[in-house]
């Protein structure tokens, strides 16, 4: 090679420095200590072409360590990807430029994950090693082989998130996973031996991990780690010891560079030391056409990919899933039927269950699982056998008691395409999960939560087990779309509602307990987000809207002020995300403003005021539940008609 790797990778660092000086803003240290590293694998291993950013047999990098967004800017950059131009990196952090303060996949081609959030990279990493190995099954080396890169920091290992993905990648052998550790021994704070003295490498060992270590600022060594890396069967952490801020002669080796601008003085005596003695954002046309040359590597294999996919009668199929279309002929239809024709009182997470088996049997791209709870989820169907380390194929994953692995892993086989993931636990523990749901919606990611034991009609389980908040604090979040179907028809229509839903997550909560089937007609009313179930036959005065088990509540109540001579409708409202995107028309017929407007809903009634209005009424609970059996908690907790009669008939009489 013409140009030396450490000339290559002083790219990166100027550009680093410069971008970060220009906004401000932002983290130097870490890409000016990974770059000799990160120049290696981008140069000599990761499989890529600049030129079709989506090529689905790409390797995927994440750059778990998103502060050091510059990073993977400049890799973009220098390997000759259409973004970031070098003026969307003069825009570092600004308002307009897609190179933001940390990585988000909407932004960039190339940026396979949002990161930023520490740990979460490296977990979604292992989803998409599972995305791969299970296509791999599937289609075979023709057409899915590839690896998973990974570059992550201290605070990546040190999250807790860390454990469970890690634990979880080695139990399933995911050898095409390699993690680049930036061991720089530097965090925020300080030196890492002010909060941690755990031997990582003993850790991974122990997690069934192959580990490697090198001088990640010498290129020669960082090769031979990584070669050793891929000759082990197992997932790989090449532990880079680096120093931060590398270049930077005064401040290198401490936190000062983590996450403020050198300073001019520093920039200076950095292109100094460096050798670098082009101005801001200049790159020398001979050293850009060898990156250039560098990034373009991969065009042969992908070329000869191309061909493979051509004369391979699984074309069709792969590039359709690929893409995230559903088969044309996808359909509820025949099974909701059947529901129509003859009712059942079930369970939702039953009637989840029953979905999934005409789910899946139509789907071949789900693959569900459930963090250790797959008999109360019901998240398992007959005909899905388990996706282990002999065999990739199975379309079923024990995830173990790891929520926020298990959501994490769920967003990188989304992100990596080809496969759509559902996976279950209880819904209190949509907590525990929270972080990794939250980066389903921010990167739009079609990824179904299926979160059973949805209130205190779980029963005797208690308070440690019953969601009170979570609806609401689920509601709360942007781009995720919270269903509570009311039976058995309802369930199934939302998750057809889920599945069709390609722009972000969805989450069902659903009954631990037995709901009668209230819908007696096959239009998906779901759709909607709520719709009028039962109309007043008395002049109506009163519109009661619930979700969930609290359906059956309120057509109790409706049938008892019925029998007093005022009218009540029902309104089922399983979704309020997509309630709200109705035309004001029908959200004006469904919550008209002249009657008494009133929410039923064990669950905090937070936000239901955005409904019932100022003078409406709004039954819930806004305290912690109890532990006994569902039918005595409604009862003691006032879901029954007999308690909540009164206090409507005494607000139209006020
Ligand atoms: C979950 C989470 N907690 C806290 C932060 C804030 N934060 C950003 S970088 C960082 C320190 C990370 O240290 P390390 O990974 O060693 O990065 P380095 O300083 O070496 O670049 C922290 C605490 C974050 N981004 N995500
Ligand atoms: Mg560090």
């Amino acid at each position: 090679m013409a140009i030396e790797t450490r000339t290559l990778a002083n790219a990166i660092r100027a550009l680093a420095m410069d971008a970060v000086e220009a906004a401000n803003s932002g983290h130097p240290g870490m890409p000016m200590g990974m770059a000799d590293a990160a120049t290696v694998l981008w140069t000599e291993y990761l499989r890529h072409d600049p030129a079709d950013p989506s090529w689905p047999d790409r390797d995927r990098f994440v750059l778990s360590a998103g502060h050091g967004s510059m990073l993977l800017y400049a890799l973009l950059h220098l390997t000759g990807y259409e973004r970031p131009t070098i003026d969307d990196i003069k825009g570092f952090r600004k308002l307009g430029s897609p190179c933001a303060g940390h990585p988000e996949n909407f932004l960039l081609d190339g940026v396979e994950a949002t990161t930023g959030p520490l740990g979460q990279g490296l977990a979604m990493a292992v989803g998409m090693a599972i995305a791969e190995r299970h296509l791999n099954a599937e289609y075979g080396d023709d057409l899915v082989d590839h690896r998973t890169w990974v570059i992550a920091g201290d605070g990546c290992l040190m999250e807790g998130v860390n454990h469970e993905a890690s634990g979880l990648a080695g139990h399933l052998g995911l050898g095409r996973l390699n993690v680049l550790w930036d061991d720089n021994r530097i965090t925020i704070d300080g030196a890492t031996d002010l909060s941690t003295s755990e031997d990582v490498e003993a850790r991974y060992a122990a997690y069934g991990w192959h580990v490697a270590r090198c001088d990640g600022l010498d290129a020669a060594d960082v090769r031979r780690a990584i070669e050793e890396a891929l000759a082990d069967p197992r997932p790989s952490l090449v532990a880079c010891r680096t120093i931060i801020g590398f270049g930077a002669p005064n401040k290198q080796g401490t936190a000062a560079t983590h996450g403020v601008a050198l300073g001019a003085d520093e920039v200076a005596a950095a292109r100094t030391e460096l050798g670098w003695d082009y101005p801001p954002f200049d790159l020398p046309s001979d050293l850009l056409a060898t990156w250039r040359a560098l990034g373009a590597r991969g065009k042969e294999a992908h070329g000869a990919w191309n061909e493979r996919l051509a004369a391979n009668d699984k074309a069709r199929d792969f590039s359709r899933r690929m893409a995230g279309e559903l088969p044309d002929e996808f359909s509820l239809d025949d099974y909701i039927g059947g529901l129509i024709a003859n009712p059942q009182k079930v369970a939702t997470r039953k009637a989840s269950e029953m979905a999934l088996g005409a789910i899946n049997a139509q789907l071949p791209e789900t693959i569900g699982g459930s963090a250790d709870l797959t008999g109360s989820n019901n998240t398992k169907t007959k005909d899905q056998s388990p996706l282990t380390k002999d065999d990739y194929s199975g379309r079923y994953i024990y995830y173990g008691i790891r929520e926020f692995g298990m959501a994490a892993a769920m967003n990188g086989m989304a992100l990596h395409g080809g496969v759509i993931p559902y996976g279950g636990t209880f819904l209190v523990f949509a907590d525990y999960a929270r972080p990794a749901i939250r980066l389903s919606a921010l990167q739009q990611v079609r990824v179904v939560y299926v979160m059973t034991h949805d209130s205190i009609g779980l029963g005797e389980d208690g308070p440690t087990h019953q969601p009170i908040e979570h609806l609401a604090s689920l509601r709360a979040m942007p781009n995720l779309a919270v269903f509570r179907p009311a039976d058995v028809v309802e369930t199934a229509e939302c998750w057809e509602l889920a599945l069709r839903r390609d722009e972000g997550p969805s989450l069902l909560a659903l009954t631990r307990q037995n709901l009668p089937q209230v819908r007696t007609d096959a239009t998906n009313h779901c759709a909607r987000g709520a719709y009028r179930l039962r109309a007043a036959t008395a002049a109506r005065k009163v519109v009661l809207i619930a979700t969930g088990s609290e359906v059956e509540v309120a057509l109790g109540v409706a049938e008892a002020l019925e029998g007093r001579g005022i009218g009540a409708d029902v309104v089922s409202m399983p979704c309020w995300e997509l309630f709200d995107e109705q035309d004001p028309t029908y959200r004006g017929d469904i919550l008209p403003g002249d009657a008494l407007l009133v929410s039923i809903e064990a669950g905090a009634t937070l936000g239901w005021e955005r409904y019932t209005g100022r003078y409406g009424l709004n039954f819930g609970i806004d305290r912690f539940g109890a532990s006994a059996p569902a039918g005595d908690l409604f009862t003691h907790f006032g879901f029954t008609a007999e308690a909540i009669v009164p206090h409507i008939v005494a607000a139209l009489e006020d």
